[in-house]
Formats: structure tokens, sequence, C-alpha cells
């Protein structure tokens, strides 16, 4: 039988720490190797191998793939929106370049499985914003939304045609305190956190009932590998699953840090972000997910405010 060997690309960024080290305690240390344009990150080292590798040189990444025997790979590194706006062509090259880097070589390679994320971000202002389902308009506005909706269609198209079991999750905004955001719209339900601990006031880049679907780190981290564990045969969606978990608002999140931090106060001071915030959905119908292969968040919003609060 052949053993699995994983490449993390995108390793030392806000998802890629957490899943690499729940990753290694699975398949052992030595079986996932980290990757990332960036030094390695703090937390990963001297917990299992680690290479600096841009996943933009195809020719690299394909050396690298054969040379460790690599039977998976995970593809974490993107432009994510607020950044993606300051310049799309950039977002839509690496959003998309990666990618296709990485489905041709799982194609070539006949590599077992690979995994990439979309986002909520597919999603705009002609969705159903209210428990948004799985199948709907998608008419993504921000560049990093339509990287998103295009990569989504390239899985299944490479799934379909050449047979790839490339699976996807639609993540919510993130929650987590291990490894800091890089550049999205809901970022500020991490900032919050932060700013409540060390200051006791934040001002919100998003105005107060701006609501968005959300999800804290542990669940996202569960998703991601019960999603992968999956028997291929359950995995009816190609592109890209919703995955829903809670929904608030900047208010409704204030006043759930107040009651563990009564000295805490808002602001409110929206910025470009709050046009992106205000295209995506809500909340999410995730039925699907949870049909087809069990799907079921832990965390609301709640668990997650304590939980963080006795954490950073
Ligand atoms: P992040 O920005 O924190 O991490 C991305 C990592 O990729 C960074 O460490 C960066 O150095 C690396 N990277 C960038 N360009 C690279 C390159 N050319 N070669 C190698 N590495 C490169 O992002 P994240 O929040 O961890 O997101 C990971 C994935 O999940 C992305 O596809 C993102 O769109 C998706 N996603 C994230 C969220 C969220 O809330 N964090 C929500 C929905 C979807
Ligand atoms: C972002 O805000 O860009 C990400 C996302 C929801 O994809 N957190």
């Amino acid at each position: 039988m052949k053993k699995d060997k994983i490449l993390v690309i995108g390793a030392c960024g806000q998802i890629g720490v957490e899943l690499t080290l729940a990753l290694r305690k699975m398949y052992g240390d030595a079986n996932v190797l980290a990757s990332d344009l960036r030094e390695e990150h703090d937390l990963l080292k001297g917990t299992g191998p680690y290479v600096s590798l841009d996943v933009m040189n195809k020719e690299m990444l394909h050396v690298l793939v054969i040379r460790h025997n690599i039977t998976q790979i995970y593809l974490l590194a993107a432009i994510l929106s607020a950044t993606g706006e300051k310049n799309p062509l950039l977002a839509w090259h690496i959003n998309m370049q990666s990618l296709l880097n990485v489905l041709d070589i799982a194609k070539e390679e006949n590599l077992d499985k690979i995994y990439w994320p979309s986002s909520i971000a597919v999603f705009g202002p002609n969705s159903p914003a209210q428990e948004t389902p799985q199948h709907t308009i998608i008419e993504p506005t921000t560049i990093y939304g339509i990287s998103k909706f295009a990569g989504e269609r390239w899985c299944e198209y490479y799934n379909h045609r050449f047979g790839v079991d490339v699976r996807s999750l639609r993540y919510p905004g993130l929650i987590s305190y291990k490894s800091a955001p890089g550049g999205g719209t809901t970022d500020y339900a991490i900032e919050i956190f932060h700013e409540a601990k060390e200051h006791q006031k934040y001002t919100s880049f998003l105005s107060e009932n701006t609501y968005l679907p959300m999800m804290y780190m542990p669940d996202a981290i569960r998703a991601t590998i019960e999603l992968m564990e999956a028997d291929a045969s359950k995995i009816a969606v190609r592109s890209a699953y919703n995955l829903g978990a809670m929904s608030f608002s900047p208010k409704e999140i204030g006043a759930e840090i107040q009651k563990h931090i009564p000295a805490f106060t808002m602001a409110y001071e929206p910025d470009y972000r709050q046009q992106i915030a205000d295209g995506w959905p809500n909340s999410i119908d995730d039925s699907q997910a949870r049909a087809d292969w069990g799907w079921k968040p832990e965390f609301d919003l709640a668990a997650m405010t304590k939980d963080m609060l006795q954490h950073i």
C-alpha cells in the first residue's frame, strides 16, 4: 500500500500553521512537508520538515513533488479579499496560476488527493444573503471572489475530465489566535479580541450591523480533515462545499466580549472593506456538506469568544 506523503503549500499562514500541525499528528511528522514563501513559522519549527517554495514556479514544485514522493497536496497560498482589491491583477495571477500548477502536476503525477479552499467570497450581491444555498446565483464582485469561483470551476473540470481527486470547502471568515490573518475582510473578528484584551476598545472597519458567516479555527481544521478523509464516493460536490458554523455582526461579537470584559467599548469607522462585506452572504446553508460527509460545527459565538479570550 502507498504511504501518504503530504505537501502543505502556504503552511505559514493563518490556516496553514494549524493544519500542518494537525496533519503531522495524524500522518506522522516526517510525512508532512510544510512549505511557504516566508520564513518558517515559529510554531512549526522543530515539528517536521520545511522547505522554502514559490508555488508559482511550476518546475520547482514538480521536482519537489517527485523528489519527496508526494501523494497529497494542500494548497493554501493565496491573496485574500482586502489585499486583493489593492492589486487585482496580481491577486488573479497568484490565485489562479498556483491552483493550475497544482492541478496539472496532480494530473501528471497521478496524485491521490488535492485540497484547495474556496470561500464565501464566491457569492455576490445578487446571491440570496440569508442561508445562501449551495447552488444559487454566483456573481462575485471582488477579484478574490472571482478567482475563487474560477478556481472552483477548474477543480470540477480536473475532477470530471482527468479524474483528479480534488476537494474544496467554501470557508466562512476564520477566527483564530495561533497565526495572524492574511488580509481578509473578516479579519476584524480577530483584531477585536487583541484590542479588547490590550486596550478594552475597538474601532471596527465594518459597520455595526454587518452580518457575516464565521467559524472558529478548530472547526475549520476538523472540517478540512473530515472532508479529505471521507470516502470519495461521498463527495458529490467537486467544485466546493458550503460550510457554516455561526453568523454575527460587529455589534453582536462586541456584546459577547463585554460579557467577559465589561469595560470594553466599540466604535465604527467603515472603510473600503464595508463594500466587500456588503456583497457577501449573512449566513450559509451547509446542508449538503452535512448530508454528504457528516459535517457538524461545534463552536458557536459564545464558545468561540470564551476560548479566544482564554488563549490570547
Ligand atoms: P494567509 O494569507 O494567512 O496564508 C497564505 C500563505 O501563503 C502565507 O503564509 C503566504 O506567505 C503564502 N504564500 C503566498 N504566496 C505564495 C507563493 N507564491 N508560494 C508559496 N506560498 C505563498 O491565508 P489563510 O487565511 O491561511 O488562507 C489559506 C487559504 O484559505 C486561502 O486560499 C484563502 O483564500 C482560504 N480562505 C481563508 C479564509 C480565512 O478566513 N482565513 C476564509 C476563506 C478562505
Ligand atoms: C477574507 O475575508 O478575505 C477571507 C474569506 C472569507 O475568504 N477571510
